[in-house]
């Protein structure tokens, strides 16, 4: 007998508890697969390829906003930005499986019995071989072979359909008033619905009526169930996680040798940041979630194109047949708002770019050198600007040390007075042409120099340290002014709309580094705006016009505001 109120169809509540309860644990499998074995990650694969394929402005944006976001809501980027954008892959995962596993429990008859796992193993397998070339194109996240990877996602992707056909047949449809209902109806008796089914993926009547299980259960039952198992799995690929990273994380314990300008007069205000960036927290921006993972003992540098000799060089070679050269560098990216965290400064230590071509022997015609890496980015740079600057160097040293991975171990090339998306990290072929190539954000429309514009941040107004200054109260303010290898002149801050004055510059590092500065504040009570500006060591001012970062890096004023409540001068 059939309770009256049995429904013939899911009700869409009912379809989107149960697709979320099987897409969970999915992709906590595929991430426990990941961590325990190397299996492809397959939502940063996706995401990353997604970033390469979707029109740049659209990334543009996403980049801008993501930025903006994590900045106006005051966290750390270095920490956050690619933690951001692996929960965004993550998620749009997550819902891309959640909805096509809805639109399954809705769609496909409930009287499909028996053949159900089968049709949903079909679907998930779709679905796999549609991401078996995406996630190819990209393999960041493998550590496994390639057919190894295929089969994993072809299967994991199988498992996942069949279960919610499983699913689908074994989970009965909740009634109107919650009666349950047979998930198979009985041979002629579901001929009786007056609604139309949507799909009729089993038109003819028969053995798919008969149903596999001898019981069916509730949602809520299976979601307990299912949402217990899919908790559980989680917990523990977070609780591996934890334990890999912590494994491998090494505290970071300053440089290991003294800073240049250690006895430098001027110093910083307490509140500026670190003029030498310890290198885990150097800013990082790339096109991947997960850096590339290069064996160096298998790497080698390829020199190809208009060359007398191609040649394979190996890091040894690179690091024992040229003198190493050293320069405290500071790197921006261009998508770094005025004031923003995209940017830091470390010693950086490689080979001369220049001598290393002329191991190889450049043809006359040639005219550029065209920079491949591993992860598919690429850009390209005047012949003759390499030969002019002996500074330009391919890198395989941050702070003396290895280059991390993220900054991209083993070798990557520094220009100087670019911003970052001129200098390919993952660095796997150089190629000598005659004719220009744009690089990869190049083209995707941003700029063809990337220059790096001056600039200049307050980075603190420390009312703690305010003092007396011939009778009157000063506070310390400070910050950075960076130009690229053009250098800082001249600092100057202004309260509200009055007269710039002078600040007092620290010695830098090096010519490529940020200069930091400091002023003495004449302080006044109430609310109040500084603002700053440098000028460059070729006397050109900083822009104060503001632009936006695309498509040649940001420019404007730094402003500082000042609460009233602020500083507090002593009686
Ligand atoms: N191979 C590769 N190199 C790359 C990039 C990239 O996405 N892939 N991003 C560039 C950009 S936009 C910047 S700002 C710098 C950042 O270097 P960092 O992550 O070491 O700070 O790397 C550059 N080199
Ligand atoms: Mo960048």
């Amino acid at each position: 007998m059939m309770p009256a109120t049995s429904p013939q169809r899911r009700s869409l509540r009912d379809a989107l508890g149960i697709a979320l309860a099987l897409a969970a644990p999915l992709i906590s499998l595929i991430y426990l697969a990941w961590l325990v074995f190397g299996l492809p990650f397959v939502p940063f694969d996706v995401f990353d390829w997604m970033t390469r394929v979707l029109p740049g402005g659209l990334i543009t944006f996403g980049i801008d906003t993501m930025v903006q976001t994590l900045v106006a809501l005051g966290f750390d980027l270095k920490d956050t930005a690619k933690l951001a954008e692996q929960m965004m892959a993550v998620a749009g995962y997550l819902v891309t499986l959640w909805l096509m596993a809805t639109a399954f429990l809705m769609l496909v008859p409930l009287r499909i019995g028996r053949r159900g796992p089968l049709f949903g193993a079909a679907v998930g397998l779709l679905a796999g071989i549609l991401l078996v070339p995406v996630v190819l194109s990209v393999y960041t996240t493998p550590e496994v072979g390639r057919l190894v990877s295929v089969l994993w996602i072809l299967l994991a992707h199988t498992a996942w359909g069949a279960a919610l056909g499983l699913v689908h047949v074994w989970v009965r449809p909740q009634g109107r008033y919650g009666e349950p209902a047979p998930a198979a109806e009985e041979p002629g008796s579901a001929e009786t619905a007056t609604v139309p089914r949507p799909v009729e993926t089993a038109p003819s009547a028969g053995p798919a009526a008969v149903p596999i299980f001898a019981e069916t259960i509730s949602r809520r039952k299976f979601i307990l169930r299912v949402g217990g198992a899919a908790a559980v799995i989680t917990a523990s690929g977070a609780g591996v996680a934890t334990y890999l990273r912590l494994t491998k994380e090494e505290p970071y314990v300053g440089p290991s040798f003294p800073l240049p300008n250690a006895d430098a007069r001027i110093q910083p205000v307490p509140g500026t940041r670190l003029e030498y960036t310890p290198v885990p927290e150097h800013y990082r921006i790339d096109i991947n979630t997960i850096p590339p993972d290069i064996d160096i003992e298998d790497w080698r540098l390829e020199i190809r194109g208009l060359v007398q000799e191609p040649l394979d060089l190996s890091l040894e070679q690179l690091q024992t047949d040229y003198p190493p050269q050293e320069e405290f560098v500071t790197l921006s990216c261009i998508s770094n708002p005025v004031g923003g965290p995209l940017i830091s400064t470390t010693l950086w230590t490689g080979a001369r770019l220049s001598q290393v071509l002329e191991t190889a022997g450049v043809l006359p015609e040639a005219k550029f050198v065209h920079i491949t890496s591993e992860d598919g980015f690429h850009e390209t740079a005047a012949l003759d600007v390499i030969r002019n600057d002996p500074r330009i160097m391919l890198t395989y040293s941050f702070d003396r040390q290895p280059l991390p991975q993220g900054h991209g171990s083993p070798l990557r090339v520094y220009i100087p007075n670019h911003y970052g998306m001129k200098q390919p990290k993952w660095i796997v072929g150089i190629e000598l042409t005659a004719d220009f190539q744009p690089g990869y954000w190049v083209e995707r429309g941003w700029s063809r120099e990337a220059i790096v514009n001056a600039t200049s941040v307050i980075d603190t107004v420390y009312a703690d340290g305010l003092e007396r200054k011939y009778g009157s109260p000063v506070v310390p303010v400070g910050g950075i002014a960076y130009a690229g290898d053009r250098g800082i002149s001249e600092v100057v801050v202004r309260m509200d709309d009055g007269p710039w004055e002078q600040a007092e510059l620290r010695e830098p590092l090096s010519g490529l580094t940020w200069v930091i500065w400091r002023y003495s504040w004449p302080f006044q009570p109430g609310q109040h705006t500084l603002y700053v500006r440098c000028r460059d060591g070729e006397g050109n001012w900083q822009v104060a016009e503001s632009s936006d970062t695309y498509p040649d890096g940001a420019t404007g004023l730094h402003a500082f505001r000042i609460p009233a409540d602020y500083v507090f001068p002593e009686g």
